[in-house]
């Protein structure tokens, strides 16, 4: 039972007769005339207010509301903690609109920060479509409300204000499903610190393992993995060619993803930033100055809420109340055809040939990846299976989390898609 979604302009859950245009809005734009001007209406208990992102003090009231009520594992033992250095990068790229990092407040007196949605707008191309969208992220509700009903109020509110902007459709995802889906992207994990992973929960040891032998099996050693030559963290002078490579991989591999229309959009999400987000470029060495190929993640840690065995809470020195975790963020190599290679078995197709380079280039780089995160101490290394990452999952030793990623679109009637036809991440 849906009883907000099932008056959304969303795919219902139940198959309707009535059979509905693809690539196209479920309902028509609406005139500025006939959109409230006033705000959503709410229990007077609360009242609506902006989070001011320039104000530390402020986005410190964020910061708490989240690492206290935000996304849990399905077990309840770990919770995203944003740093409020991560929710600045998050929440601020060039060009966005203060009213769209929302809040609802207690009205007791105490001001209290209750609730909290956002959204940013972007360009987003899907299929053959290229429209200016809104993401929708960090809906957040404490947890002691969570039976008001307060999420269709946000996001009401936050429909209204993107529409007075002449936006009608968004992407947003979740880790539980709702009405409905346009792809199911599962989690998957490698090890950086088995030990900790395994002492805080995360991972279990398998019965024929010791974690002696884990530990073994998931070590990262630069003889084992020879650094790619020319790779170097990404400086601003990158930019317009990162831009580019990304642009052009993500329109030949995927179907829905973020057009990276200037250099000061993408300047923003991929230049590094201390404790938030690192991105590494390849610089072919033959030509100075030339990038080929970059990979980033960002650092998400999760606060450890339960520990499997409290015994183990205490060992050694390390912390083991914060798991670090980098989350892949986005990448791209060049997709040129290969050219000046020799096909020695002339049953396999230039375009077979293309996909074989392509996924030796991939591994070869997160392979790289996998080791600079492991120097930088992380404890884990995830990543959504969208974009090419089946192509590396298994030779890099990734396995299933117990979580999932789920795509939705408002207002945008799209079949559904594989998984390796999404090329959109979301923090
Ligand atoms: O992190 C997740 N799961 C972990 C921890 C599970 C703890 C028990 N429930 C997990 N660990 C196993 C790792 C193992 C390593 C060796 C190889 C085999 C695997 O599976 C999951 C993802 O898998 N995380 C979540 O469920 C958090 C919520 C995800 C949805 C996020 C929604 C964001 C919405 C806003 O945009």
């Amino acid at each position: 039972e849906h009883k907000f979604w099932d008056t959304q302009p969303v795919p219902s859950v139940k198959p309707t007769s009535k059979a509905k245009k693809f690539d196209a809005p479920f309902i028509p734009d609406i005139p500025v005339d006939k959109i409230p001007k006033e705000q959503t209406p709410i229990p007077p208990e609360y009242k609506w207010c902006n989070i001011d992102i320039s104000n530390p003090s402020e986005m410190h009231e964020l910061y708490n509301l989240l690492s206290n009520h935000y996304v849990e594992d399905a077990d309840e033992m770990f919770r995203f903690r944003y740093s409020t250095d991560f929710l600045n990068w998050a929440l601020n790229p060039p060009n966005q609109n203060p009213d769209w990092h929302i809040g609802l407040r207690k009205t007791d007196g105490s001001n209290v920060l209750v609730a909290f949605i956002s959204g940013l707008e972007l360009q987003l191309k899907i299929n053959s479509v290229s429209k200016r969208m809104a993401e929708i992220n960090f809906l957040c509700i404490n947890k002691s409300l969570r039976k008001l009903r307060l999420a269709p109020v946000l996001i009401r509110e936050i429909t209204r204000r993107f529409n007075l902007s002449k936006i009608y459709q968004a992407i947003y995802t979740a880790g539980i499903q709702i009405p409905t889906p346009i792809s199911v992207c599962r989690y998957f994990h490698r090890p950086l610190n088995p030990k900790k992973l395994i002492n805080s929960g995360f991972s279990r040891l398998p019965h024929d393992m010791t974690l002696a032998k884990l530990v073994m099996k998931y070590r990262l050693s630069p003889e084992h993995t020879p650094q790619i030559r020319g790779l170097r963290l990404m400086t601003e002078k990158d930019v317009p060619q990162v831009r580019k490579i990304l642009n052009k991989y993500l329109n030949a591999r995927t179907k829905v993803h973020q057009v990276f229309d200037t250099d000061a959009i993408t300047k923003h999400w991929l230049l590094p930033r201390k404790d938030v987000i690192f991105t590494y470029v390849v610089e072919d060495v033959t030509k100075p100055g030339k990038i080929t190929d970059f990979f980033s993640y960002y650092l998400l840690p999760s606060t450890v809420l339960k520990k499997k065995d409290p015994s183990n809470a205490k060992s050694g020195k390390s912390d083991y109340s914060i798991l670090h975790s980098a989350y892949l963020f986005y990448y791209g190599l060049n997709t040129e055809p290969a050219s000046g290679v020799e096909i020695e078995d002339s049953s396999i197709s230039y375009k077979e040939l293309n996909e074989k380079l392509l996924k030796e280039r991939l591994i070869a780089l997160m392979k790289n990846c996998l080791l600079i995160a492991k120097n930088e101490n992380f404890d884990v290394f995830n990543c959504v299976l969208i974009q090419d990452n089946a192509t590396f999952l298994e030779d890099l030793k990734f396995g299933q989390g117990d979580g999932s990623l789920n795509y939705y679109f408002y207002n945008w009637n799209v079949r559904p898609f594989k998984n390796n036809e999404i090329g959109l991440t979301m923090l």
